[in-house]
């Protein structure tokens, strides 16, 4: 059941603090979509293989520092170099599973006190998601999971901001989803959600840009 050529796909964002099981619940989507026959890809953000990614990696794992306006434009250039590709995918009916979108750029940098109109400005024109689900956990409950990494943001109190961040950013068309559920209760009210606007998208849909 190949979708036809006609229909778009849909765009398809996942978010929430780390910890939060977004990277194996977007594998698992994946892997679900794609058994069931229909044009996916799974995409993350930061995409660390483009020339801009790998500042981006390098300054995550505390091997440079930029100023917290720099590195912010950076994940933005990251988006837009994908930017056409995206719209080039989506117009030919693939679905895309994107794990964090502009929504995490806004929410950390914000979180680490930069105003959030300027924060949000240089993602305008970039494409809005479909659905953004939110995988809802408490920073202390993530913490709890088996601890954090090295990377530059992994620490509880950080991670506190960024969850009142995204508090801030979370509108009606967000769709919350407890992420302290079994994994594969997540993973089924996941799929509700995602069929749900995936049909709303072949249906005809327009595309739109940020912020709507
Ligand atoms: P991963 O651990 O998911 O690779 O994320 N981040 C991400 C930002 O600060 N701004 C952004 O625009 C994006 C997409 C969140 C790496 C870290 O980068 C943060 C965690």
């Amino acid at each position: 059941n190949k979708e036809s050529s006609s229909s778009r796909g849909a765009l398809i964002v996942l978010e929430g603090l780390d910890r939060c099981g977004k990277t194996s619940q977007s594998g698992r989507l994946y892997k679900y979509l794609d058994e069931q026959g229909h044009s996916v890809e799974s995409w993350r953000f930061p995409d660390r293989n483009t020339g801009v990614g790998q500042m981006i990696s390098s300054y995550l794992a505390n091997k440079s520092q930029l100023d917290d306006h720099a590195i912010h434009l950076l994940f933005s250039a990251n988006r837009w170099e994908k930017r056409s590709l995206m719209e080039e995918k989506l117009k030919s009916g693939t679905t895309l599973i994107v794990d964090r979108y502009s929504y995490s750029g806004v929410a950390f940098s914000s979180a680490k006190g930069l105003d959030i109109e300027w924060c949000k400005a240089p993602e305008i024109g970039l494409l809005a998601p479909d659905l953004v689900v939110y995988l809802d956990i408490s920073p202390e409950k993530a913490a709890e999971r088996g601890g954090y990494g090295d990377e530059r943001y992994e620490q509880l109190e950080f991670q506190k901001k960024v969850a009142g961040s995204y508090l801030s950013l979370r509108d009606s068309s967000w769709k919350v989803i407890d992420a302290t559920l079994l994994i594969e209760d997540v993973e089924k009210k996941l799929r509700e959600v995602v069929l749900d606007c995936m049909m709303t998208c072949h249906k005809g849909k327009p595309m739109s840009q940020l912020w709507p």
